[in-house]
């Protein structure tokens, strides 16, 4: 569906570029057709929306008997409005050129990121009841060979900003305009490569990499803080020659804003730090160290955190 009407200024500096498109076609006719975006959901439909994708995400986990259901449940609000308002992404042509990249290098939250696929329209929704069976083709970490719209095959931590500054770089020697957007986890910031990634992109001045720290203060055996103190992490960022940005991660208004404004820095690349609650939404593992990867063996189980979840007035899709 096209909302030409809700075109950001952003948007419309980009309307103004040389078409980098290698196919044919009008450059206004071709960004329009293949913008995705739905700008005009409002925060009530956001929110709404948000509940829908932790019942599912929550029921999907479950199905599968195990899974990362806190570090997917605190990117929930990040990612929709990563697909509803910020990226372009075209659902019947996801490998687009000119699309906005995702790397979800926190891949073990890869559940939040099938829902909103699914959702868009990328795949259907009944692929989401299969997560991680025998046959699926959606595999318990974000899978670029099987899954279409995942840009990037991640699972083992600290890798996914090295290949999106790749893909940022190579973005700009194929002088396209289009951003790619990495999510890093806060005890996957514990892994030195994100470190050398960062000396990289800032010192290829990669503005058009947006990273995105999932900062919910846990990793798999407790509390950052405890295993490993980030702080200070935004000077750290800065030090490294990175634009910060810090912003509530479950506000879609601080997300929207936050990000917006992420997209028009120039010069450096910028570090978005969400300011997130891992399981939230899921008063059985809120805030609590064993929300890292539940099991599920029994009805008991399912019930558990089936009933837990704050919202529950759904009808799966699928
Ligand atoms: C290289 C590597 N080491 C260890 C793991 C196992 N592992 C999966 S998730 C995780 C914790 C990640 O913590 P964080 O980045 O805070 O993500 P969150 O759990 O908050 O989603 C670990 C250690 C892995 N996937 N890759
Ligand atoms: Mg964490």
């Amino acid at each position: 569906m096209l909302y030409c009407a809700t075109f950001t200024a952003d948007d419309r500096v980009r309307l103004k570029e040389p078409s980098r498109r290698t196919g044919g076609g009008g450059r206004h006719a071709s960004f329009m057709a293949l913008d995705n975006r739905t700008m005009d959901m409002t925060k009530q439909q956001m929110e709404r929306l948000a509940a829908e994708w932790r019942y599912v995400i929550t029921d999907m986990i479950c199905r599968a008997e195990s899974g990362h259901l806190g570090g997917a449940l605190s990117l929930v609000e990040i990612v929709e409005t990563l697909y509803y308002k910020v990226m372009r992404t075209d659902p019947a042509n996801p490998k687009w050129p000119d699309r906005d990249r995702l790397v979800l290098s926190k891949g073990h939250a890869a559940p939040v990121i099938y829902v909103a696929l699914a959702y868009k329209g990328f795949f259907p929704k009944d692929w989401l009841k299969t997560l991680n069976q025998n046959g699926t083709k959606l595999p318990s970490h974000a899978d670029a060979r099987f899954v279409p719209g995942v840009d990037m095959t991640t699972g083992s931590l600290g890798q996914g900003l090295s290949a999106a500054s790749g893909m940022a770089l190579a973005a700009r020697m194929d002088k396209r305009s289009h951003k790619v957007f990495c999510i890093i986890g806060d005890g996957e910031s514990n892994e030195g490569q994100n470190w050398e990634a960062g000396m990289f992109a800032a010192h290829h001045k990669l503005d058009n990499l947006i990273g995105i720290t999932d900062y919910n203060k846990l990793q798999i055996d407790g509390f950052t803080h405890e295993i490993l103190e980030l702080e200070p992490l935004a000077d750290k960022w800065r030090a490294f020659g990175w634009h910060v940005l810090e912003m509530d991660g479950h506000n879609f208004d601080d997300i929207e804003t936050t990000l917006a404004k992420a997209k028009i820095l120039r010069g450096k690349p910028v570090m978005a730090i969400a300011h997130t609650i891992k399981g939230k939404g899921n008063k059985a593992i809120e805030n609590k160290p064993e929300s890292h990867n539940i099991k599920v063996s029994d009805k008991a189980a399912y019930d558990k955190y089936m009933g837990a979840l704050e919202q529950r007035d759904f009808t799966l899709p699928y």
